[in-house]
C-alpha cells in the first residue's frame, strides 16, 4: 500500500510538555514518524509519496472557522504579547463560566484548547496543515480505488474537536478524511479508533450524526487521558443515537481481552455496511509505551491488521499516538503488514 508522508512535520519543534508539574521533553516528538517511515521502507510496504496541498475547505467541513483562524495566528499573537516561552493555556471556560471567545491571547488560547500538555509553537500550523494534507492525499488514493493507504500523520488528530486542540492534536485528520469520503459520494463511513486514548474529538464531531459510525477502544477514562469523555454509556444523540461505541479497558489489559473488543467493533462495522473505513491507528497500546497501560506485544499488531482486513472495506489508516519510539515503527507497520496478509 502507499504511504503518504510530509517532511514538514519537522516544523513542529515543540520543546515543552507540562507533565507532573514540570516541563518535560515532549512525548510527541519528530523521531516518532521518522522511525515509522524507516520501517515502511525496510519492509518495502510500498511507495512513499509526498502529499498534495489542499485548500482549507475540507478542513472547514468539520472544524470551526474561528478555531482554524486561531491556529494560524496563535503563535504570532503569543509572541506579540511578549510571552517568553511556548504557548500553554492557564485558564479555561470551566463550569459556570461564559462560553465566549475573548480578545486577549490568554483567553483565546484557553477557549480553543482543552488541556495544558500540548504547547503551541512557531511552525506548529505548517506541520498541522501538512499532516491534514497527508491524510487527505491518502484518502484520495483510497477514493480512487486503492484498497488501503497509510497516512503517516504528525501531529496526530483524534483528540482535536471542531474547535479545541489538545492531546498533541490540532486538526482531526480522521474526521476530516471521513467527511471527505462522504463529500465524494460515500453514504456511510466508519471510524475505528485503536489508539490507547479515547478519540474524544472524533466522537464529539460526529456525535449527533448517523452517517459516520465512531468506535473507540481505549483506556478507561476513570484512569486515562482524556478523563472527561469516552465512557461506555456515550452512545450518540439525536440522529446519532446508536452510532457511537466506546469500549473501555482497565490498567494491565492484554491483547486477549482487547481483541474481544476488536471483534465486537468489527461486527458492528460489518452490520453498518459503510462504504469506507478510517482506522485511527495509534500504537500506544504497546506494553512498553511510556504513558499508557495496556499490554499489547509487537506480534499482536499483525493479528489486529489481519482482522481489520477481513472487513473487506476500502481502508484509510491515519497515524495517531505511540510513544515508545524504538517500537513504534515495528508496531505500526505490523498492523499494515497484517492487513496485507503477513502472518503473526
Ligand atoms: C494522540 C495521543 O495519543 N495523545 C495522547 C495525549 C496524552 N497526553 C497526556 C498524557 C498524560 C499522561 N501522563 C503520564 C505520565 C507518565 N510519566
Ligand atoms: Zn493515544
Amino acid at each position: 500500500m502507499k504511504t503518504y508522508f510530509s517532511p514538514l512535520h519537522h516544523k513542529r519543534t515543540v520543546t515543552t510538555e507540562l507533565d507532573g508539574g514540570i516541563l518535560v521533553d515532549p512525548y510527541e516528538k519528530p523521531s516518532r514518524v521518522e522511525t515509522v517511515l524507516a520501517r515502511v521502507q525496510l519492509q518495502q510496504l510500498g511507495p512513499v509519496l509526498e502529499p498534495e496541498t489542499f485548500s482549507l475547505e475540507p478542513i472547514l467541513r468539520v472544524h470551526d472557522a474561528g478555531y482554524i483562524d486561531f491556529l494560524q495566528s496563535c503563535w504570532q499573537e503569543w509572541k506579540a504579547a511578549g510571552k517568553p516561552g511556548e504557548a500553554i493555556p492557564a485558564i479555561w471556560p470551566a463550569r459556570g463560566m461564559r462560553q465566549r471567545v475573548p480578545k486577549d491571547i490568554d483567553g483565546r488560547l484557553g477557549y480553543y484548547c482543552f488541556c495544558a500538555e500540548t504547547s503551541v509553537t512557531e511552525g506548529t500550523w505548517e506541520a498541522v496543515k501538512a499532516s491534514a494534507d497527508v491524510a487527505l492525499s491518502a484518502r484520495k488514493a483510497v477514493q480512487a480505488g486503492d484498497r488501503a493507504a497509510f497516512a503517516l500523520c504528525r501531529p496526530p488528530g483524534h483528540h482535536a474537536s471542531s474547535d479545541q486542540l489538545g492531546g498533541y492534536c490540532f486538526i482531526n485528520n480522521a474526521a476530516v478524511s471521513a467527511q471527505a469520503f462522504l463529500d465524494d459520494g460515500a453514504k456511510r463511513v466508519a471510524i475505528l479508533d485503536v489508539d490507547f486514548h479515547h478519540g474524544n474529538g472524533t466522537q464529539s464531531i460526529f456525535y449527533d450524526r448517523s452517517d459516520v459510525l465512531t468506535i473507540s477502544l481505549h483506556g478507561n477514562p476513570d484512569y486515562a487521558f482524556p478523563h472527561f469523555l469516552g465512557f461506555e454509556d456515550e452512545t450518540g444523540e439525536g440522529e446519532g443515537e446508536g452510532f457511537n461505541l466506546n469500549l473501555c479497558y482497565d490498567p494491565g489489559t492484554p491483547f486477549s481481552e482487547w481483541q474481544q473488543g476488536l471483534e465486537q467493533a468489527c461486527q458492528r462495522i460489518a452490520d453498518y455496511q459503510p462504504d469506507a473505513l478510517v482506522v485511527a491507528l495509534g500504537v500506544d497500546t504497546f506494553e512498553d509505551d511510556p504513558i499508557s497501560f495496556f499490554k499489547l506485544t509487537s506480534k499482536d499488531y499483525l493479528t489486529m491488521g489481519a482482522r481489520i482486513e477481513q472487513l473487506g472495506l476500502p481502508t484509510l489508516f491515519t497515524m495517531e499516538g505511540g510513544y515508545d519510539v524504538d517500537a513504534i515503527g515495528v508496531n505500526a507497520v505490523n498492523v499494515l503488514e497484517g492487513f496485507e496478509g503477513r502472518q503473526a
